[in-house]
């Protein structure tokens, strides 16, 4: 009987002996995933000629406008006749987030701001850490490629007491907790438990827990809790271009404080109950 060299895995023999090469079984190419941007907007008009002309290519965009006094929403549409446009349900720029992300309908979620601070350019780098593997690519201007021309000394010195006391308390290795660039697979939303629909709380400030600045540290401790993998991109910070901040470095900084000491409990709970459930198997 003549002997086949098995050189190589897709080899066959025929009844008669004659080898007959398969040809090889190549790889499926993965499909491109669809990339959702959402843009919170607080009146912002004359910053989003400058935000959209650095947009690469992406399948969709959402403006969350805030109840605009200017002509964020006309400018955007001018500008980009595909934007789907959101109106938040309650204020702040975390409830413009949660409704935005609850309109996407893309495999990516990228969140950007719209005063030119976050370069939409640096997009492929979030969407590439991603598709390497990350469940949630969070921006950082403290990691080597990274930096700041907006930050204050006060906001830098708080975001370093803040990064610290979370990693310590559940030990994560952020090196940036309050920034707003961020993108994570759509699949995961619900890890972060946002409310998109509650109407606004009466006699309150119109916002529920979450809906201020306080929300990128909610995504970040959630994120960290449902052990998604996170992935750090480094990220350049750029001036806000026209108009001041709405962010308040001691008000908002407090809410973040606050955010920490309520998710922190909540984590610790949860995985003590989850040791007790089992020792009782
Ligand atoms: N829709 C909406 N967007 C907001 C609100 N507050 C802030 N933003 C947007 O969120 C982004 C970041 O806000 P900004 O005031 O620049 O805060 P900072 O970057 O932390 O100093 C900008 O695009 C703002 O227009 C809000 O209440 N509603
Ligand atoms: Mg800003």
């Amino acid at each position: 009987m003549p002997t086949v060299d098995r050189v190589h895995p897709t080899e066959t023999e025929t009844g008669t002996g004659q080898a007959v090469v398969e040809p090889p079984v190549r790889p499926e190419p993965e499909p491109e995933p669809i990339v959702s941007v959402v843009v919170p907007a607080l009146n912002e008009a004359r910053n989003l000629p400058h935000v959209f002309a650095r947009l690469p290519q992406v399948d969709e965009l959402i403006l969350v406008d805030g109840g605009s006094t200017d002509d964020t929403v006309a400018v955007a549409r001018q500008l980009r006749p595909d934007i789907r446009v959101v109106t938040q349900n309650r204020r702040g720029k975390g409830n413009a987030l949660a409704c935005g992300f609850a309109a996407c309908t893309g495999d990516i979620i990228v969140m950007i701001d719209a005063d030119g601070s976050t370069d939409p350019g640096e997009i492929p780098s979030f969407v590439a850490a991603l598709r390497e593997g990350a469940d949630f690519a969070k921006g950082s201007r403290f990691r080597a490629g990274g930096g700041s021309a907006d930050i204050t000394r006060l906001r830098r010195a708080g975001n370093r007491m803040l990064s610290l006391l979370v990693n310590v308390l559940f030990g994560t290795r952020y090196s940036d907790l309050c920034y707003g660039y961020n993108a994570f697979w759509a699949c995961h939303l619900e890890v972060f438990d946002l409310d998109s629909t509650s109407p606004a709380p009466p006699g309150a400030d119109g916002r529920l827990w979450g809906d201020g600045f306080e929300i990128e540290t909610l995504l970040n401790l959630r994120a960290a809790r449902a052990r998604l993998a996170i992935e750090e991109v480094p990220s350049f910070e750029h001036d806000r271009i026209h108009g001041v901040s709405n962010l308040n470095a001691f008000t908002d900084g407090i809410r973040v404080l606050r955010t920490i000491a309520r998710e922190w409990p909540r984590g610790r709970r949860r995985a003590s109950r989850q040791v007790a459930g089992r020792s009782t198997r």
